[in-house]
């Protein structure tokens, strides 16, 4: 069984690639704005900043490594946080282009995705009947069609370009029980070596649906796969969010928030930042009587190879 640990970690994913614009005017794309709120997440208490990149102009989801060159010096600057490059920011095009952002930055955390899957938001179309910039409409509900594609060779390649060559710790992202075999065979093969960090990751359409008992099966299929060897965090989407990150952190296990996965602080009312999610996860853990990790701390659980020692 997974270690219980003494501290929770908290990531926050800052706008990410499923909600647009017209979805929340808190919704982070321009570089400073992406800056802004992901130096605001942290002094809230994020200790890993999982960051995607948009388009400045629309907010059109990006994966131009220049669009990452424009915030992320800036908030390495501004914090001490642990930066997480996602590898996941586009459905439509190759892994080698998804990682192109990651080789340039070479930082101490990465997003892996641990199977191809459908991943769809195309019910969110529903709600909005006019939106802000051209391109949203058709990407919300062209999604029914998007499969996330993330094969056991662009795995492989992700392993040998990042991890051999960069030294890169893996956000391993499951999101169905499916996907921890798929992370246990990589691991029997020799891919990624113990002590793994996996997010389980509930109500996305496409993956496991977000009921309470699915994150006990999850974990205990974790805890008969890796034994000791992994540490868990786990993200709810949208209204599955804080319920999630809270019982999650009371079973021991770390927590996501962020803009990226969920818009809203309750039920109807949508966040006004990133900030906003982290200091109301961070009051839950603090008051059920956990504490929360630093960024130094976080780094030790994970064994992480060190600020100093990333490209930007
Ligand atoms: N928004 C998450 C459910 C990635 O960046 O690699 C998916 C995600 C993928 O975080
Ligand atoms: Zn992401």
């Amino acid at each position: 069984m997974a270690k219980k640990q003494k501290k929770t970690i908290i990531t926050c994913a800052i706008t990410g690639a499923i909600h647009t614009p017209t979805m929340s005017d808190a919704l982070p794309f321009t570089p400073e704005d992406i800056a802004d709120q992901a130096i605001a997440a942290s002094a809230a208490g994020a200790s890993i900043l999982h960051l995607h990149a948009r388009r400045p102009d629309d907010g059109g989801v990006s994966i131009d490594p220049e669009h990452f060159k424009r915030f992320l010096p800036v908030i390495k600057q501004a914090t001490d946080a642990v930066i997480n490059v996602s590898t996941g920011g586009s459905l439509l095009t190759t892994m080698e282009e998804r990682i192109a952002p990651a080789k340039w930055a070479s930082p101490e955390m990465c997003s892996l995705n641990m199977g191809s899957m459908n991943f769809s938001f195309h019910p969110l179309a529903e709600r909005y009947k006019t939106w802000k910039f051209d391109w949203e409409e058709d990407y919300v509900r062209n999604s029914d069609g998007y499969i996330f594609r993330n094969t056991f060779a662009d795995i492989g390649f992700v392993a040998r370009q990042l991890g051999e060559e960069h030294n890169v710790k893996f956000e391993h992202e499951c999101y169905d029980v499916g996907h921890l075999y798929n992370l246990k065979f990589c691991m029997d093969t020799g891919l990624f070596k113990a002590p793994v960090f996996i997010q389980f990751i509930f109500g996305i359409l496409g993956g496991i649906g977000p009921d309470i008992d699915n994150l006990i099966f999850m974990k205990r299929t974790a805890d008969r796969l890796f034994g000791d060897d992994y540490q868990w965090s786990v993200l709810g989407a949208g209204g599955a969010q804080m319920p999630f990150a809270t019982t999650a952190s009371q079973m021991g296990g770390n927590v996501r928030v962020g803009l990226e996965d969920s818009l809203f602080i309750e039920r109807g009312k949508l966040a006004s930042s990133n900030a906003d999610q982290v200091t109301k996860i961070r009051r839950i853990i603090e008051d059920l009587g956990c504490q929360v990790a630093t960024p130094d701390e976080a780094r030790e659980m994970l064994d992480l190879k060190g600020a100093d020692r990333t490209g930007f």
